[in-house]
């Protein structure tokens, strides 16, 4: 047969687009204006054709990568959620803020429990709701162009889409440091973490994706025949930063309270530590107590678990008001100014942060049981 009778063509509604090419499913995310952010309809899209490749005994692997080339997914729609906030009153108000988490949670959770391999090209940026996308994932393939971040404090929110499962399963305190930070890392610390499993040259993407098209399926495994195919386009990324501070994030991040990590930071006394206290201080107080709470909850339990803490502390954390302003400072007006209330670490009482934890009871989100 031609090479061109395996290929399908990409469906109509063009944000996410979704082809077959040889015996691989091909998700592009296609809103490169908005540097990939995800969604509901993307979401809603792309739950069914994960389903339907689940299904489907033709598709032996599934590739999911960004289009444009500046950006894999830059997050979550969160701009729109706000946005919603805003305008709607009454029931309306609440709608979007639980349908989108809603959907985005539910397809992280068909990226973890998916039965073949799922291999994300992350070229460019990949922060928030691009991680949910990828790292769920069997294999992830970075290039020299990845920025990679989980910046929620930064907004208002916390590190979800399983950040309070995976960010306490990274190296030592990384994940801690990383979850409340919102720091970057680059390739070399994406392997570092376990976060990527190879690193090829952004120029080389599409050849890894002909090489994977065009791969002879038939014999042995899926997982060895990507993991062939992977390993030929590997190349050395470097050395982390993230590697070398490792030590002292270890040192800092260690506490279970935000305000005895800040006194860690100064006891530290680099230029390193003094940058990241500053950049702590410039976080939601609220988002911090909330995530630290999550990621140390997180040590214990398993993923699933986590998911439906997050999808409360969703619930939660866009209702308040540091969650809109968040937006503004750092989306709409772009000052990076942004008001919190409270103001202080000092200000945010643990009872309001355990509040956030309190199950929703008939609004919790249910999901399938693992496949
Ligand atoms: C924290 C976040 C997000 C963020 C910035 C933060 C986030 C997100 C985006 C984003 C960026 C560019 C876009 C867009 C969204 O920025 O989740 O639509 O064009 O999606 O500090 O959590």
């Amino acid at each position: 047969m031609e090479a061109a009778c395996l290929i399908s063509p990409p469906s109509m509604s063009d944000d996410v687009l979704l082809e077959t090419r040889g015996a691989v499913g091909v998700v592009t995310l296609n809103r490169p204006k908005a540097l990939n952010a995800l969604d509901l309809g993307m979401c809603r899209r792309l739950h069914p054709q994960l389903d339907a490749w689940a299904a489907d005994p033709a598709v032996k692997a599934v590739v999911i990568r960004g289009a444009g080339g500046r950006a894999f997914c830059a997050g979550g729609d969160v701009r729109a959620v706000a946005a919603s906030l805003g305008a709607a009153t009454g029931g309306a108000r609440e709608r979007l803020s639980r349908e989108f988490f809603r959907a985005e949670y539910a397809l992280n959770h068909r990226i973890h429990h998916f039965p073949k391999p799922f291999i994300a090209l992350v070229d460019g940026v990949c922060m928030g709701g691009g991680l949910g996308l990828s790292i769920h994932g069997a294999y992830r393939v970075v290039t020299e162009k990845l920025v990679l971040a989980m910046p929620e404090t930064a907004i208002g929110l916390f590190p979800d889409v399983g950040g309070g499962w995976f960010l306490p399963r990274f190296p030592g305190e990384s994940g801690t440091y990383l979850g409340l930070t919102g720091a970057r890392c680059g390739a070399a610390d994406a392997l570092w973490l376990g976060y990527a499993t190879h690193h090829v040259e952004s120029a080389r993407l599409d050849a890894v994706l002909e090489a994977l098209a065009g791969a002879e399926w038939g014999r042995g495994a899926a997982k060895a025949v990507v993991e062939r195919v992977l390993a030929g386009f590997h190349a050395d990324a470097g050395t982390s930063t993230l590697a070398v501070q490792h030590p002292a994030i270890d040192r800092c991040f260690a506490a279970e309270r935000v305000d005895d990590i800040l006194q860690a930071l100064e006891m530290e006394g680099t230029a390193w530590a003094q940058e990241t206290w500053a950049t702590l201080m410039r976080m939601c107080p609220m988002s911090l107590k909330v995530s630290l709470h999550q990621l140390r909850m997180g040590r214990t339990r398993d993923y699933d678990e986590m998911v439906g803490v997050e999808y409360r502390l969703s619930q939660a954390m866009t209702a308040r008001a540091d969650f809109r302003e968040g937006i503004r400072a750092v989306l709409v007006d772009k000052d990076n100014k942004p008001r919190w209330h409270p103001a202080t670490l000092s200000d945010v009482a643990d009872a309001d942060v355990e509040a956030c934890f309190v199950p929703l009871g008939g609004d919790a989100l249910e999901l399938p049981e693992s496949r």
